[in-house]
């Protein structure tokens, strides 16, 4: 028996995912709008528009030009007053020490905002631990790169099996996984989040490659969609894409359930 997103928020020890399993069932949407934009206005005008329909909002704040404490601010007040959770998809890559320095300091100080944030797994064990220092007295959750979207990734095979492993020892602190389907049995729980979610196209010019909500939910046993350029791309309704794809995901979403 497939469970549901209510069900399983009960079972999470990290409070991050069981905040935002909760949220998933509240608001009927297991969508993540990932909004790559270079403009505070720009970003905060987006959130604005697509915050009724998502659970989870994915940040790439290092591309913001004018980024400022203000933005963080306005962004938590979104992220309060439309209810959805913040991930900044940092993908942390040094040794322990490092990482937990870059999580908590310099010009972000991530760990102060984003609830979820996430790592590859190519340093060891040691980057769990090192953002778990920072992370977990915040309640944070983190989620390993097992898998990627894009053409001719490395992440795969043994390295994948590798990163399930590290997550295994370290649940209280790693929420779950970005990759393109679910990679562990129904008794352990594990939050999928797969990106590459497009209904329109098969790909961008720099080896993106998009599959539908159906193929990533109902076919792979993902949890959540992780849309971009699809939502807020070059002349499109922000609004009715992100209502499309919130459709999209939940219908996939029940299909799985058998309902
Ligand atoms: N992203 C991927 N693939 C991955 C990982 C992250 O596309 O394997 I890990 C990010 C990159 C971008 C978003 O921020 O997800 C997808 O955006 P588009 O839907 O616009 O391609």
């Amino acid at each position: 028996m497939v469970k549901t997103y209510a069900e399983r928020a009960e079972i999470f020890q990290n409070e991050t995912a069981r905040k935002l399993f909760q949220c998933i069932e509240r608001k009927k949407s297991n969508l993540c709008v990932a909004v790559d934009v270079t403009r505070k206005t720009e970003l905060l005008d987006i959130v604005d528009k697509v915050g009724p329909y998502i659970c989870l909002l994915k940040t790439h704040v290092d591309v913001i030009e004018d980024f400022d404490e203000d933005l963080i601010v306005k962004l938590r007040a979104l992220s309060e007053s439309h209810d959805f959770m913040i991930f900044e998809d940092r993908k942390f890559a040094d040794i322990g020490n490092t990482v937990a320095l870059q999580y908590s300091s310099g010009i972000y100080k991530i760990s102060s905002w984003a609830h979820i944030t996430n790592a590859h797994t190519i340093p060891g064990e040691g980057i769990i631990t090192g953002l778990a220092q920072i992370g977990k007295p915040l309640g944070r959750g983190l989620l390993l790169l097992a898998e990627m979207s894009s053409a001719g990734s490395l992440a795969t095979g043994s390295y994948t099996d590798a990163t399930v492993a590290m997550a295994r020892k370290h649940k209280d602190f790693v929420i779950g996984f970005i990759a393109g389907r679910k990679l562990t049995g129904d008794d352990e729980d594990f939050i999928v989040m797969s990106p590459g979610v497009g209904l329109d196209v098969s790909g961008d010019a720099l080896g993106q490659r998009y599959r539908t909500p159906e193929d990533v939910i109902v076919s792979s046993g993902s949890d959540i969609i992780i849309v971009g350029r699809g939502i807020y791309g070059n002349g499109r309704d922000v609004v009715k894409e992100a209502k499309r794809y919130r459709d999209a995901g939940w219908e996939a979403y029940l299909t799985r359930l058998g309902l």
